[in-house]
């Protein structure tokens, strides 16, 4: 029999009716390397898995993607030929241009086509963990049956499934957990947790765009206690997973990550993040990965205190401040956390459940650790609140999707605007999703045509199920 965790923050991200989420882990996808498709380049999808399969990057002096410029000389991006110095803008989720800003001046809206279901298994409820993109299509990863199994599909622009559609990432009935995904240049990659081992581990594999696995599951964890949480970050030639861990200390956690190359196998050791225990401990750490730095924000707390709290790392995971810094004064419940790498600087974002207003709050740190913009709310919720926020960076601005029950849809809809590099508003706070009855967990991920698709929950309108579904923001270059 399987066996479900029920304690204090188990598995909120898809046990909606939990409210004891510190939720980072519920918005998988948001591939720490800047544009969700940083490659794709024709030819290097069928690399096999050894050492030097990588396909692109690997060497400063080679021009890997034939576009004439080499990483030394200034390719910012040497998987895609479409990315140089000098390059034209367009919309596709890149920096086309090499001036540290993805498409630039593009307005990004709704596209107007009605979502589209993605969870197609038989069980009557599902929850997105992932979504990233080659550039040419998503592949999005969820949770079905509340642990039940973790399936991943292939989706065109539009959201419509790529033969042959759902394929179960996990193995046999393990109560498995989907993670994050990554375009890695050439590959996808994925974590998750499962406890095929008798108590969770976090997993890695790489899969192909249709969803096959390349190589067998890589177990990340292998320790007493839970290793749950996991999240994904890709810096062009290595990979950072990090995770909650309770192999410390039975029932409190710390957070712990590896350093891997892109087959998987460790750089290093596993190490400790964190050290200083507090209420729960450490939990549901989110990373980014900046220039010459790993962000990650986690939280520390009780059940209705939260401390969101953000370190930065050296890319071999050695600490860059003396002792991480403290978001929120833990008089608040604050969660749903997410950070992301916009050019320069990190931007961490989250919710609050008790402060005022029960907003989308934000802070701008540098990898020193200054914080160069106070926390600030990104969202006007009135008397109402939002919730779990999903942030795109385009280096000069950043377009943040959340889920909000201002309306009285019987619930909450997703909501989208961008901010810019200073938090201030750019456009207006838009409703996106119109269906009765909530919308819930929205994970963005650039996609193809510089499209910004958001793998969400919604609930099915024959059935009446919580599903994973998607819809589509359209990017348009000003004219
Ligand atoms: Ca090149
Ligand atoms: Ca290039
Ligand atoms: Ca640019
Ligand atoms: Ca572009």
């Amino acid at each position: 029999m399987r066996s479900r965790m029920t304690w204090a923050c188990g598995f909120c991200l898809v046990l909606s009716a939990c409210s004891g989420s510190p939720g980072g882990s519920a918005q998988g996808g948001q591939s720490s390397g800047g544009a969700g498709g940083t490659g794709g380049v024709a030819g290097t999808s069928t690399g096999g898995t050894g050492a030097g399969a990588t396909g692109c990057g690997k060497a400063a002096d080679d021009d890997a993607d034939g576009d004439g410029w080499t990483e030394a000389a200034g390719d910012c991006d040497d998987c895609a030929a479409a990315v140089h110095p000098g390059g034209v803008e367009v919309c596709d989720g890149r920096d086309n241009d090499c001036n540290g800003v993805i498409d630039d001046g593009a307005v990004i809206t709704p596209a107007g086509g009605a979502p589209v279901r993605v969870s197609t298994s038989s069980f009557p409820d599902a929850a997105p963990s992932g979504l990233a993109s080659n550039g040419d299509a998503y592949l999005a990863a969820y949770t079905s049956g509340q642990g039940e199994h973790i399936f991943t599909t292939g989706l065109l622009a539009d959201g419509s499934a790529i033969p042959p559609g759902d394929v179960e990432l996990s193995v046999g009935e393990s109560d498995s957990f989907g993670g994050p995904a990554v375009w890695l240049g050439d590959r996808y990659g994925v974590v998750w947790q499962d406890r095929r081992h008798g108590n969770y581990e976090v997993f890695f594999t790489l899969l192909n765009a249709q969803g096959d696995k390349r190589i067998p599951d890589v177990r990340i964890s292998a320790a007493d206690g839970f290793s749950i949480y996991p999240s994904l970050g890709w810096n062009g030639s290595e990979l950072v997973v990090v995770w909650q861990d309770e192999r410390d200390n039975p029932g409190l956690y710390n957070v712990y990550g590896q350093v891997m190359d892109i087959d998987g196998n460790p750089i290093g050791g596993t190490l400790a993040l964190t050290s200083d225990q507090v209420g729960f401990g450490n939990e549901a750490p989110w990373v980014a990965v900046g220039t010459d730095s790993v962000g990650v924000v986690w939280s520390s707390g009780s059940t209705d205190s939260r401390v969101v709290r953000f370190q930065t790392f050296a890319p071999d995971l050695t600490p860059l401040l003396a002792a991480p810094i403290a978001l929120t004064d833990g008089t608040t419940n604050a969660r749903g956390y997410t950070v992301a790498w916009n050019k320069d600087n990190y931007v961490v974002a989250w919710h609050d459940e008790s402060a005022s207003p029960r907003a989308i709050y934000a802070a701008v740190v540098e990898q020193d650790g200054t914080i160069t913009v106070p926390v600030t709310a990104l969202s006007n919720p009135g008397s109402a609140r939002s919730r779990n926020p999903t942030v795109k960076a385009f280096g000069d601005r950043v377009l943040v999707v959340y889920q909000d029950n201002r309306d009285g849809n019987q619930g909450d809809e997703l909501y989208a605007r961008m901010v810019d590099d200073k938090l201030s508003p750019l456009t207006a706070e838009e409703r996106i999703t119109f269906w009765p009855k909530d919308s819930t967990y929205p994970i963005a991920s650039f996609g193809p045509g510089g499209n910004v698709g958001v793998l969400y929950r919604d609930y099915d309108q024959v059935s009446f199920e919580q599903q994973v579904h998607f819809l589509s923001l359209s990017c348009a270059m000003a004219p």
